[in-house]
């Protein structure tokens, strides 16, 4: 699967990147504006989140209708436009997918709930136990699991909104409808293909209370997991040579991803998967304010490198996405060292093994929203927290302040292309405030001289130059570092030690003890053997290298 190691996909929170007709929103067209934009970033494919139509509770993560395009983004025409200008400068498209669930608005789950027996068996539903729903399970947006069917004694399963019904992939007609509207897209000409929380869609044979947790052990890399997958890929993407395919993992473990990203499985392409993102999380609870904790990060990053590596997995690289506050607010610095902690952030990342993915904005160093009411949210999950923490007694302030550092909506701010009113984005007001913050936007970042933009394209660029970043063997080094995170890639023709000083404390590194720790002699490296920096020079003295806050190098010594 050589084709995806040199390979940088973009994602496109549609509703944020770019409106072209003046509504507040983006829309696909507005995306076709930017595809030069992107290119000149050297991106080899875009995700875009779900286009299809949608009542919107989860922006388009509650799915209608899948073949049909939502007005709010444009039409069929926009898409195919889209898809054929992309073509055009060498980049794909990728579709977002959601079978998990569907939203209740679509027309199976209005027939279902009208009695129609075969559309009732597409979905998941069980008798309550007297007052009580099925299970005990508790939705990931909050609240129980389980919705009741007014004047029944039934309920279906919604592992997320009320709004979002659990499909159920026990039912082989269900299965080849899905199977029928990736076919529908491939035609389209995209070429691959995002599974949103594809990990869930196998459902225990027995629905019982989870008395340890909240009953995400039943579901998770369920029974039929990789079954379901093996038979998606042969039924769709399988007979098409080089379609990307990711699965969003929750929950899941490293020994399930690397069967879901192996290519002799034939599942996915690739894996996401959230445990480095759960570090600033207070005993597991997101909705909990805490510093992120390093050498956890340090610790999970370096056990799922050196795990995947070890099986022949791979994984999707990041920190950023549409679910997540925004990295450089998170473990940055976003005020006093705002670029250096981009670009550190972007090269610790982007030089492991694995596809890096950039979220919109972050190549020129979008931080959180810092809103300061409840009324400038718009996400559900925030809003149904902000009512459970409240509910809970948590003080108003504090909640926000939770909501600041937690709420997806950090990471769903529209685009700052410009400095102007609009930001460049829209002409009217945007459907979610921009971040509050003044100064960051991209197009003074691109004219600058040590812009974010370009620290991305450099980092896009090697990849593609050298083998050892996308072929190299990892391996974690100074693990018991407070500060530094560094790890080595190794390949024949040459190696690479990748260094990022996580705080804003100067520390150093011995390059001697790099040497005993792992074998592999850095000490004569100068300047002029970083690939990239985030400072213009290197202080060195002997095997002593001086890390500036928020520095990060990579220092590459050919074999010979
Ligand atoms: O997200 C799955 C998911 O469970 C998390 O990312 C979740 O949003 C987070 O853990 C909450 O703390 C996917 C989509 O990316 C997300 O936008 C959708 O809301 C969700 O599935 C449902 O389709």
């Amino acid at each position: 699967m050589k084709s995806i190691r040199d390979k940088v996909i973009y994602q496109v929170y549609v509703k944020s990147f770019m409106d072209s007709n003046g509504d507040g929103k983006g829309d696909i067209a507005g995306i076709t504006m930017k595809l030069d934009y992107l290119k000149r970033l050297g991106v080899d494919c875009l995700w875009l989140t779900p286009v299809f139509v949608s009542p919107m509770n989860d922006n388009g993560y509650d799915v209608a209708d899948y073949y049909r395009i939502d007005p709010s983004f444009g039409t069929m025409e926009d898409l195919e436009i889209l898809i054929a200008e992309a073509k055009k400068r060498g980049l794909g498209i990728m579709l977002d997918m959601v079978f998990n669930h569907t939203s209740t608005e679509h027309e199976w789950f209005r027939k279902a709930l009208a009695g129609d027996r075969k559309y009732k068996d597409y979905y998941i539903f069980r008798k309550g136990r007297e007052a009580l729903p099925p299970t005990n399970w508790i939705s990931k947006f909050g609240g129980n699991a389980w919705e009741m069917v007014p004047g029944t004694d039934e309920y279906y399963l919604h592992l997320f909104d009320r709004t979002q019904a659990d499909l159920n992939w026990e039912n082989e007609e269900l299965r080849k409808e899905l199977f029928d509207v990736v076919n529908y897209w491939i035609g389209k000409g995209v070429t691959g293909f995002r599974f949103d929380v594809v990990n869930l869609i196998s459902k225990p044979e027995v629905f019982e209370d989870d008395s340890t947790g909240d009953g995400r052990r039943f579901y998770t890399d369920g029974p039929k997991i990789h079954e379901h997958l093996k038979e998606l890929m042969r039924n769709t993407f399988g007979k098409h040579e080089g379609m990307i395919t990711v699965g969003e993992m929750s929950s899941t473990s490293i020994e399930n991803c690397v069967r879901y990203s192996n290519p002799l499985e034939e599942e996915l392409s690739m894996v996401f998967n959230f445990h480095h993102l759960k570090v600033d999380y207070e005993a597991g609870d997101k909705w909990t304010l805490k510093e992120f904790d390093f050498m956890e990060l340090k610790r999970i990053m370096g056990d799922w490198q050196e795990g995947m590596e070890k099986e022949g997995g791979w994984m999707a690289l990041f920190y950023n996405n549409h679910d997540q506050p925004r990295a450089v607010s998170r473990f940055g610095n976003d005020k006093r060292y705002h670029r250096e902690s981009a670009k550190m952030l972007a090269t610790s990342i982007h030089l492991m093994r694995g596809t890096p993915y950039i979220y919109q904005g972050e190549e020129f160093g979008m931080p959180n929203a810092y809103f300061q009411d409840i009324s400038e949210y718009r996400d559900v999950e925030s809003i149904n927290y902000y009512d459970i923490l409240k509910s809970n007694g948590m003080d108003e302030a504090l909640i926000l302040e939770v909501l600041r550092a937690k709420s997806r909506d950090n990471g769903r701010t529209p685009m700052l292309w410009d400095g102007s009113e609009g930001h460049g984005f829209t002409t009217v007001e945007p459907w979610l405030p921009f971040a509050r913050v003044s100064g960051i936007d991209a197009e003074s970042d691109i004219s600058s001289d040590d812009s974010i933009f370009n620290h991305y394209r450099k980092l896009i660029n090697l990849r593609k130059e050298y083998a050892v970043i996308s072929d190299g063997s990892f391996r974690m080094a100074c693990m018991d570092d407070n500060r530094l995170l560094c790890y080595l890639r190794c390949k024949d023709e040459g190696k690479l030690l990748v260094v990022n000083n996580f705080y804003e404390e100067e520390t150093s590194l011995d390059l001697n003890e790099i040497l005993v720790e792992t074998g592999n002699d850095f000490s004569s490296c100068t300047f002029q053997d970083a690939l990239i920096s985030n400072y213009p020079d290197l202080i060195k003295s002997g095997d002593m290298i001086k890390v500036r806050p928020y520095e990060s190098f990579a220092l590459y010594v050919e074999d010979n």
